[in-house]
C-alpha cells in the first residue's frame, strides 16, 4: 500500500524520522521558554490577534505566527512531500498549536473527532510533528482505523476546556484502538474524522507534539488569522478556490469576530 492508500484505509499514518534532531531541539528549547513564561503570567502581548496559550491544559496557540521556529516544522520538505501525496498539491494553514499534557493536571483527551462542530466545512488533516518520544506511558494518541469513513457523529460540548467537543459514545465500537508511538522528529498524519483520544498520564517524561492542520483550496477560510498557503497555489488552483464565506453559520461566525475585534479597538 502507498501512503495515500495506508491513509484513506486506517484514517492516520506514522512517518519515521522526518525532521532533524537540531530542528526538533530548537523548537523544544523555545517550547520550555514559552511554558516557563505563561507558567507566570497571563500577560500575552499577541492577545489581540491569537488565541490565549492554556498552560493548564497543555495547549500553546498559533506559534506559527507567534515564532519562526515553528514555521521551519510546518514548511519542512519532508512535511510538506508526504501532505501533497495524500492532500493534493495545493493546501493552506487551518490552525495549528502545541499539544503537551501538563504533570499533575486532568490532561485526559475524550473519545473524539477534530472541528466535530464544523459539519459544513471541507476535510482537514491534521499534522503531529514530535518533539520528545511519544509513547503509551506519557500519553500516545489511540485510534480506531478506519473510523474516518463514518462521516461526522453525534456530540456534545464542555464548556471552558480546551477539547470541549466529545463524542457521544452509545453504539460506538471502542475496542480495537491502536496508539500511535512515535520517536522524536517522526510526523504523525490523521483525518479530521478519525476518532481518536488519549488517556490521563502523570509521568515526567514530556510529550510534546507541534500540531497543525491543513485543508485544500475548496474554501479558502481559516478560523483565526488569514489562510497561510504552504504548498501550490499557483492561479491554476483558484478554480477550485472558494474565497467567499459561503454558508450562514460561517458567515455569523466571521461577523461575530469582525464585530469583537472593532468593539475592543
Ligand atoms: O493532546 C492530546 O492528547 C490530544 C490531541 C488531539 O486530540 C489532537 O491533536 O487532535
Amino acid at each position: 500500500m502507498n501512503l495515500k492508500e495506508k491513509f484513506n484505509n486506517d484514517g492516520f499514518v506514522i512517518l519515521k524520522n522526518v525532521v532533524s534532531t537540531d530542528l526538533i531541539e530548537q523548537a523544544k528549547d523555545l517550547t520550555e521558554d514559552i511554558i516557563d513564561y505563561f507558567d507566570h503570567t497571563d500577560t500575552d502581548p499577541f492577545d489581540q490577534f491569537f488565541m490565549n496559550h492554556r498552560v493548564d491544559q497543555g495547549t500553546l496557540y498559533d506559534l506559527y505566527f507567534r515564532h519562526p521556529e515553528f514555521q521551519q516544522l510546518a514548511t519542512h520538505k519532508g512535511v510538506i512531500g508526504a501532505l501533497r501525496e495524500i492532500v493534493g498539491e495545493d493546501f493552506f494553514l487551518y490552525e495549528n498549536s502545541l499539544v503537551y499534557k501538563p504533570k499533575g493536571k486532568k490532561n485526559a483527551v475524550p473519545w473524539h473527532q477534530d472541528f466535530m462542530n464544523r459539519t459544513d466545512e471541507p476535510s482537514k488533516f491534521i499534522i503531529w510533528v514530535a518533539l520528545d518520544d511519544v509513547t503509551i506511558a506519557n500519553g500516545a494518541l489511540k485510534f480506531i482505523p478506519g473510523s474516518h469513513k463514518n462521516g461526522f457523529l453525534p456530540y456534545f460540548q464542555v464548556k471552558g476546556e480546551t477539547h470541549h467537543t466529545r463524542l457521544k459514545l452509545d453504539g460506538v465500537d471502542l475496542d480495537n484502538y491502536i496508539h500511535g508511538e512515535m520517536e522524536a522528529g517522526d510526523v504523525l498524519i490523521f483525518h479530521h474524522l478519525v476518532i481518536h483520544s488519549s488517556d490521563l498520564v502523570d509521568v515526567d517524561e514530556p510529550r510534546r507534539a507541534y500540531r497543525f492542520s491543513v485543508q485544500g483550496f475548496k474554501q479558502l477560510f481559516s478560523p483565526r488569522c488569514v489562510p497561510v498557503v504552504l504548498s501550490g497555489g499557483r492561479p491554476k488552483a483558484y478554480k477550485n478556490a472558494s474565497p467567499r464565506i459561503i454558508n450562514k453559520s460561517l458567515l455569523k461566525k466571521f461577523i461575530n469576530k469582525v464585530g469583537n475585534r472593532l468593539s475592543n479597538i
